[in-house]
């Protein structure tokens, strides 16, 4: 199949909405893992919920917010019945009681430490900003415990292409220090929708 081919088909499939399943506040209520699993990580207001929402097209799949600390829980996704979709809560600040992110934090690190199904999380950095230390902490632990893992800017509609680049380029020559990480960094915009085939793309081939 040529890159077009491919990237036309996952837009073709994305055309079917994915279907709400549960929202997880604690690691018993997990689904069990009878289909591969593709997560949505980054700090904190970095677009998570967004860029999920854009890959279908629509605006309500996921709650999204400019507070930081909205998505609190894991939300689960069903997509054809053959995968789940994973919009997970931020790291790093969060407009919520301390206690409260304790909590979330602590699931989320278990979650990531042993979720067998766990193909490939989508590890999203604001186009603006970079790698922060909370981030490369993150890909740290993502490292040790084997997750494969995949860099996504977002927010490109606030840079200039020359910029995107330069940031692109950069964060791909940091990922040679990181086993787990894909070579490749994604550049995205939930806003003005561009590089989101190359997302459906990637999660199409989870889907066999
Ligand atoms: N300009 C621009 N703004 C965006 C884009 N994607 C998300 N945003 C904005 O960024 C803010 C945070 O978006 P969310 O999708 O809620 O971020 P999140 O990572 O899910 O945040 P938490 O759930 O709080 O961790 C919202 O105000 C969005 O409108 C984008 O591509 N471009
Ligand atoms: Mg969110």
């Amino acid at each position: 199949m040529t890159d077009n081919a491919r990237l036309e088909a996952a837009d073709q499939l994305f055309k079917t909405p994915c279907r709400f399943m549960l929202s997880v506040a604690d690691l018993v209520q997990l689904p069990p893992p009878d289909k591969n699993e593709v997560a949505f990580l980054g700090r904190s207001n970095v677009g998570k919920s967004s860029l999920l929402n854009a890959l279908f097209s629509r605006r309500d799949i996921a709650k999204t917010s400019s507070t930081p600390g909205r998505t609190q829980q894991l939300n689960y996704f069903d997509f054809l019945g053959k995968i789940y979709l994973v919009d997970l809560p931020g790291y790093g600040y969060a407009k919520a009681p301390v206690k409260e992110v304790e909590r979330w934090q602590k699931v989320l690190r278990m979650y990531l430490r042993g979720r067998p199904n766990l193909r490939r999380v989508f590890l999203l950095i604001d186009s603006r900003i970079g790698l922060k230390a909370s981030d490369e902490e993150m890909m740290k632990e993502l490292d040790t415990n084997a997750v494969p893992y995949q860099i996504v800017l977002t927010k490109t509609d606030k840079v200039s292409a020359l910029e995107c680049t330069k940031t692109a380029e950069s964060i791909e020559r940091a990922l040679e220090k990181h086993p787990a990480a894909h070579v490749t960094v994604l550049k995205t915009s939930s806003e003005k929708k561009t590089g989101l085939s190359e997302v459906r793309a990637e999660i199409v081939d989870f889907c066999e």
